[in-house]
């Protein structure tokens, strides 16, 4: 639409010029948008929150698609691309393809490489070129004039084109990937349990620990993993990993709760599960009772990869806080939301 009315002849540029500020500003918050989104998604363990930041994040995705034939014709106006804005679109389409791969076929690594690594590297080296690219760029003001009924036209027929395709992307992902395997709330699909694969947050090394001489320290107290063994009850609960998989599984193990002097509880504001490898996640005192320190699954051992002898089972949260081959948990005064969102290793 735009194109054909505004790639008329010179005279008639500034309405253009007009039409690319529109473009660009709307592309900008629709990427920010998607980004800040995308995070929030990873953050979601389930239910609502999860559902709500999945549909925000995918109506931003479709926002970026909308966009392109808008920006692709100020693209064309431009005399000399650099390296930069070529290197932006191939990862805006990277992102993209990774994301709706993860949507239409699931959890599936080629390579060892999964759909979402792809989506969220992309994002994130996108993001830095993305603010590369804005602050170099002449800042374009949004004006006045800017909010005309023409454009609100626009944005309403865009808007429209963000819904139909809301619609479509959600039927193909409830069709595709095969039986049983629809996506949750968080969007991942599940695997079997016993394909659950040794998966790693960022870069952090894998443990071989021996489960007959490991201890681990719980708020002072040590125990051996006989100990816990002994002690152990079940939990069911699922293993949702934000590279798009999910496993329902039955642990062994024990209630946090059970290994700590209830005033010692009362008296601290979070709890801090570190890895011998100096991975580490916090949590509110209040939830103990809901934290199982996990010796086995399925009634076997874990395996040295997923965490043995032993891991946190955090059900409800996404994977990244089901700390791997602990060494301790800690009591602390300091609340368990001044940590990092994600963990940096
Ligand atoms: N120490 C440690 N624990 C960790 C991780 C890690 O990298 N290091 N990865 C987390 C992530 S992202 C997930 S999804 C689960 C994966 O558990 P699994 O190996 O049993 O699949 O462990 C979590 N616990
Ligand atoms: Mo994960």
């Amino acid at each position: 639409m735009i194109e054909q009315r505004d790639a008329g002849p010179p005279p008639r540029r500034g309405r253009f010029v007009g039409a690319g500020r529109r473009t660009n500003a709307w592309l900008r918050w629709v990427l920010i948008g998607s980004f800040l989104t995308g995070w929030l998604s990873f953050a979601a363990g389930g239910g609502l929150p999860a559902t709500l930041t999945q549909i925000a994040h995918a109506v931003f995705g479709l926002g970026v698609i909308v966009l392109a034939p808008w920006k692709t014709a100020l693209v064309r106006r431009v005399r000399r691309t650099r390296p930069t804005g070529v290197i932006l679109v191939v990862l805006v389409v990277l992102c993209l393809v990774g994301g709706f791969w993860q949507l239409a076929v699931g959890w599936r690594p080629v390579a060892g490489i999964s759909a979402i690594q792809i989506h969220v590297g992309a994002a994130l080296i996108g993001a830095v070129l993305l603010i590369w690219h804005v602050v170099r760029h002449r800042r374009q003001r949004l004006r006045r004039s800017d909010a005309s009924r023409r454009a609100l036209l626009r944005g309403t027929t865009a808007l429209a084109g963000v819904g139909v395709g809301y619609v479509v992307l959600t039927a193909i992902a409830q069709v595709t990937g095969g039986r049983n395997r629809r996506p949750t709330a968080t969007g991942s699909r599940a695997i079997e349990t016993e394909q659950i694969p040794a998966t790693s947050w960022l870069f952090d090394t894998i443990e071989d620990l021996d489960p007959g001489t490991h201890r681990l320290v719980v708020a002072g107290s040590s125990y051996s993993v006989a100990d816990l063994t002994a002690r152990a009850g079940s939990v069911t609960a699922r293993l949702d990993c934000t590279s798009g998989w999910y496993a329902d599984a039955e642990w062994s193990g024990v209630r946090l709760s059970a290994l700590i002097d209830a005033d010692l509880l009362a008296s601290a504001r979070s709890l801090t599960v570190t890895s011998v490898t100096g991975y580490t996640r916090s949590f509110p005192v209040a939830q103990a009772d809901a934290l199982w320190l996990a010796v086995a699954r399925g009634g076997v051992p874990m395996t040295r990869g997923t965490g043995a002898p032993v891991r946190l089972v955090a059900p409800g949260r996404r994977g990244f806080w089901w700390v791997k081959w602990v060494a301790s948990v800690e009591l602390s005064s300091t609340p368990s939301w001044l940590q990092l969102p994600f963990p940096p290793q």
